[in-house]
């Protein structure tokens, strides 16, 4: 497991953003975990959570030119992303959206810097990807390209067909995601601290239902 998914699943623990038990997912799944990256919601939690994604973003050694955090959970999460890339050294422009368009003031869906050329989108969890959908079609329509995608956890689900949402966007789009942890990592990392035993059955036998093969 990288550093940096180590010490997002820590992060997630303290602030209670990963939690065990029943929830019910947007796809209508029912999952024995849910990650609620809006627990994370302190100064010092954010610039940790920051880091991980910079690290995340630094590792993958993707060419980009600009951030899109989609509303709104990714317009916390783009803003305080391109404090800790500027903290690493380059200073990256970013742009987020309304939900409705304004017809007064500035106008418009988009926020925030011009997009890019290529432009990496910022976001908390993918599952189905139905969210993440939404953003590449804004991007595209305002006739930029997507480098990529950055989520805090890729939870490694079945989306339309057999492979994940992420293994269609990568093999169909050629877009590639970078993901600070996955479920293998939350599995592994339940291992590694010692969960109850009941919980990561739960965990693994809903991977074994809904998962892909990694
Ligand atoms: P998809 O649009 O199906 O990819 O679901 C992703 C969205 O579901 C996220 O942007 C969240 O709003 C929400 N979600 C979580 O926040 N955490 C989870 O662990 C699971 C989900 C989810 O409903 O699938």
């Amino acid at each position: 497991m990288h550093a940096h998914s180590l010490d997002f699943l820590d992060l997630a623990m303290e602030y209670d953003a990963l939690r065990f038990g029943e929830f019910t997912l947007k796809s209508g799944r029912v999952s024995p975990y849910f990650f609620n990256l809006g627990s994370i919601a302190s100064g010092a939690g954010m610039a940790r959570l920051a880091d991980g994604y910079a690290a995340a973003l630094e590792d993958a050694d993707i060419e980009y030119d600009s951030l899109f955090g989609p509303a709104y959970k990714g317009i916390p999460l783009v803003a305080t992303l391109s404090c800790a890339l500027a903290a690493r050294g380059r200073d990256v422009a970013f742009t987020y959206n309304r939900k409705e368009a304004k017809d007064h003031g500035e106008g418009g869906v988009l926020v925030g810097a011009p997009l890019g050329r290529r432009v990496v989108i910022v976001d908390d969890v993918i599952t189905a990807g139905t969210a993440v959908r939404e953003a590449i079609d804004l991007i595209r329509a305002n006739g930029s390209e997507v480098a990529g995608l950055l989520v805090a956890l890729d939870r490694q689900e079945r989306g339309a067909d057999q492979r994940s949402p992420i293994q269609a966007l990568g093999e169909d789009e050629g877009i590639p995601t970078i993901a600070v942890a996955t479920l293998a990592d939350v599995l592994g990392y339940a291992e590694r601290r010692d969960f109850d035993a009941d919980i990561r059955r739960a965990i693994s036998a809903y991977q074994a239902e809904y998962g892909v093969a990694p």
